[in-house]
């Protein structure tokens, strides 16, 4: 579906629906009643623009049932037009993942999510057993203290190689990556390791990181990448649908340059 949707659309867009009612400038946004309007009607001016939406829920959990129930109807006002990610970086037991997969892809119907594997095999099985639903591992994140704990080398290897190794040999078609744009130096080498997987790309835009290559490298080969892009879309200009639909044309062109089907 990842697929069809990179070819329909011509998009290898996300877009990141991390909405925070406080950074919110237009004048009738100010409760989540109005702030769901909002995004559904942002839903409908760029869906053609899009691959896929990752909503984080730390901004509707903050809510408390109000904001997940918005994030619920997120998802079905979406209703199969993009992929949906939920941004949620679930990790634990694999009893208790049975139960967040449930949550996640039963409960919610996302398409995907963003997993954890710090706790290894077991943690991440549960989330790939259905074949119609994806997993994005975080491998190598954005950010910086990404260097705490993904950059530990042992046996011959950095953690995160370790994870887009684990995420080679698990893959049943529906095993992605989180690689992070502002990591330059190692995505050759990420890519190296798993020629042909999925990944998500965050880190565009207000985090700085390198457009040029995150898509290149991401979309080499068999592989393919979706570029994850959110303040940079949803509080573009005045916040207005037109300034948010131009950005995402506007990130729409700027990775298409760098992909083959474009004119
Ligand atoms: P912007 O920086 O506003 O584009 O947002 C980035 C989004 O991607 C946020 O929802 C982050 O939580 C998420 N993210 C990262 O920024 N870095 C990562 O390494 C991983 C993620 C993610 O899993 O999506």
């Amino acid at each position: 579906r990842l697929e069809k949707m990179f070819n329909t659309k011509r998009s290898h867009l996300c877009i990141g629906l991390d909405f925070d009612l406080d950074k919110m400038i237009v004048p009738n946004v100010k409760d989540l009643h109005s702030l769901e309007s909002f995004i559904k009607d942002v839903i409908d001016s760029t869906i053609d623009l899009c691959a896929a939406y990752k909503p984080n829920f730390a901004f509707y959990e903050k809510h408390g049932p109000s904001g997940m129930k918005l994030l619920e109807n997120i998802v079905s006002h979406i209703n199969k037009r993009s992929i949906v990610i939920a941004d949620a970086k679930r990790g634990d037991i694999g009893n208790t993942c049975i139960n967040y997969a449930k949550s996640i892809f039963g409960y919610y119907d996302f398409d995907a999510i963003t997993i954890s594997p710090y706790m290894g095999s077991d943690s991440i099985t549960p989330f790939i057993e259905d074949s119609k639903k994806g997993v994005y591992l975080l491998c190598l994140t954005s950010n910086k203290s990404a260097i705490d704990f993904q950059y530990k080398f042992s046996d011959n290897s950095y953690l995160y190689e370790d994870v887009a190794n684990l995420a080679v040999s698990l893959n049943n078609n529906n095993i992605g990556l989180v690689v992070g744009a502002t990591k330059k130096e190692e995505i050759r080498k990420i890519r190296e390791i798993a020629p042909s997987l999925t990944w998500l790309v965050p880190g565009i835009g207000a985090q700085g990181g390198d457009l040029e290559e995150s898509v290149t490298i991401s979309n080499t080969g068999l592989g393919s990448g979706i570029i994850n892009v959110s303040r940079g879309i949803i509080y573009a200009g005045k916040q207005s649908l037109d300034d948010i639909c131009n950005a995402a044309i506007d990130y729409n062109k700027q990775i298409n340059q760098f992909l083959d089907y474009n004119e």
